[in-house]
């Protein structure tokens, strides 16, 4: 194995460090700190489904629930490997919030190059074809990937009120409110301090479903005409259970799952990744769709602005 090997007496470890590391994704601090800059092994490139799954229990269970963790093993270099080449990239959909006068990443989307899923080199393909084949096993039909978004919660960085994700998901007309599943990948642990998804478990399902708040359908789509968002009186009457996780771990949940999140109000960020998958493949019709309605949104902007300008 080569390492490169800094030995330092003089340092100082502490939890503040481990945490500062743990969200680099670096090796542990010690004395020694090692850094490994050998070629990274099969296991450490490669998601693993364990030989116990049982999808029809899984499928049982996701149905009377809404939500099910998944046997699935990330490699905490791969996950960290496709975390960094999405931030640092120029192509995604990026998102940012403004907290304390600084602007901070919050959401990347669109990050998958699928004409590059049959490239080893690529950490998402692993990934994503991990997910579509879990997925598939589970729920008993092919999945294919249908959205992608890794959220950033940075310290103080504001929470998600309580929705559902179908309505949103259907909105360009590629599948049922129902149909979608999202995969929850936590990259850091997540939990009540840091903003940990929230969510209602039960067998939610078009019969049943939760009523969401209408929108207005010239709205800005990533705002106020983003449809899926519970009526505040209808959540507080909703038993909400927080999903506290370590980081790595794979959680699968329904697009009717009722979900929420809180603020971040530790000091190190939270982040985690949430690929949607559906029995359609629809994603490329669906982010053509999203793109025309945001270019359509545009100029509803330029004309509230200039009708504020004084004539
Ligand atoms: O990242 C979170 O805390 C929740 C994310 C979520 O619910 C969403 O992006 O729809």
């Amino acid at each position: 194995m080569s390492a490169i090997s800094a030995n330092n007496p003089d340092s100082d470890s502490d939890s503040g460090d481990d945490a500062l590391l743990e969200m680099l994704g670096l090796p542990t601090l010690s004395l020694s700190t090692e850094i490994d800059i050998s070629a990274p092994s099969h296991s450490e490139t490669s998601c693993v489904i364990s030989p116990s799954l049982d999808p029809s229990s899984l499928l049982l269970e996701y149905e009377s629930k809404g939500i099910i963790k998944l046997p699935l093993h990330v490699p905490r270099k791969l996950l960290n490997a496709a975390t960094l080449q999405t931030t640092f990239s120029a192509h995604p959909l990026k998102t940012y919030e403004t907290i304390n006068s600084q602007k901070h990443l919050t959401r990347c989307e669109k990050f998958v190059d699928l004409k590059s899923s049959s490239d080893d080199t690529v950490p998402w393909s692993s990934i994503i074809s991990s997910l579509e084949e879990i997925s598939s096993a589970v729920l008993k039909k092919p999945q294919h990937i249908f959205k992608e978004k890794l959220n950033y919660k940075p310290p103080k960085g504001k929470g998600f009120a309580p929705h559902l994700d179908g309505p949103s998901l259907a909105i360009t007309g590629q599948g049922e409110e129902g149909s979608f599943a999202t995969i929850m990948l936590s990259i850091d642990p997540m939990n009540i301090a840091n903003g940990c998804l929230e969510v209602s478990r039960g067998n939610w399902n078009s019969s049943n479903k939760i009523s969401t708040v209408q929108v207005d359908e010239n709205g800005n789509p990533d705002r106020e005409g983003r449809p899926g968002e519970i009526h505040s009186e209808v959540a507080e009457g909703l038993e909400w259970e927080y999903l506290e996780c370590e980081a790595g771990e794979a959680y699968m949940f329904s697009s009717l799952l009722p979900h929420k999140s809180g603020t971040n109000k530790s000091q190190f960020q939270r982040r985690a990744i949430f690929i949607t998958l559906s029995d359609e493949d629809g994603r490329e019709e669906y982010y053509r769709k999203m793109e025309e309605k945001r270019r359509v949104f545009k100029p509803n902007l330029e004309e509230e602005w200039l009708k504020s300008v004084p004539k």
